[in-house]
């Protein structure tokens, strides 16, 4: 367990605002910003792409964490596949208007996902569905819930949290929860 966490047999909801409710055929989700070419998918698109079923911890700034997690989505490496880009950072946006802001590097090599499927069930409203990202290696805000795409930038824009004093890294492990940690 990272530092100053405890477990919680539950799961905790933490929404900033109220749930949006996309229908699916009026949901898709993009990759623009910095890349060569941007692209889109539909509901039905996105959900015939590779998808991984994976099993992760994860870790909220309140301090809860939740150990086992079984999820399933596409990782966003399989999203980046041929994509060209020299954007080193990355905000997620969702519905709702939630953002969050990860580098780049955080989001590849296996560890981030935009998940549909919780415990092999459909995700939630309340826990982001139709889906979110999830990005277990870091604090959980950090994973956007009723993302509707992602944002390549050359330069880090701080997303809803962070503008307001949380860690812009976020690492559970170095207990970075706030500006400055
Ligand atoms: N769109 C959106 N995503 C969000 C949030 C939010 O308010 N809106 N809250 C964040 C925070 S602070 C946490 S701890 C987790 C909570 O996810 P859960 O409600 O599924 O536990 O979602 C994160 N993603
Ligand atoms: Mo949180």
């Amino acid at each position: 367990m990272p530092p100053g966490q405890y477990l919680t047999p539950d799961f905790p909801v933490l929404s900033a605002g109220p749930t949006p409710q996309t229908p699916l055929d009026q949901w898709s989700f993009s990759l623009d910003g910095g890349i060569d070419e941007a692209r889109r998918w539909t509901w039905d698109e996105f959900v015939d792409l590779p998808a991984e079923t994976f099993t992760v911890d994860i870790h909220c700034v309140t301090r809860w964490s939740k150990l086992d997690t079984v999820w399933t989505g596409v990782s966003v490496d399989t999203l980046l596949d041929g994509v060209e880009t020299s954007s080193d950072y990355v905000t997620a946006w969702c519905d709702g208007g939630y953002t969050a802001n990860v580098p780049l590097a955080g989001l590849t090599g296996g560890r981030a996902w935009v998940v549909y499927e919780y415990g092999g069930e459909p995700l939630e409203r309340e826990h982001g569905g139709p889906a979110r990202l999830l990005v277990p290696h870091l604090y959980f805000w950090k994973s956007a819930k009723w993302v509707r795409g992602l944002t390549l930038t050359a330069e880090d824009e701080p997303g809803f949290w962070e503008r307001y004093g949380y860690s812009n890294d976020a690492d559970p492990w170095r207990e970075q929860r706030y500006w400055g940690d």
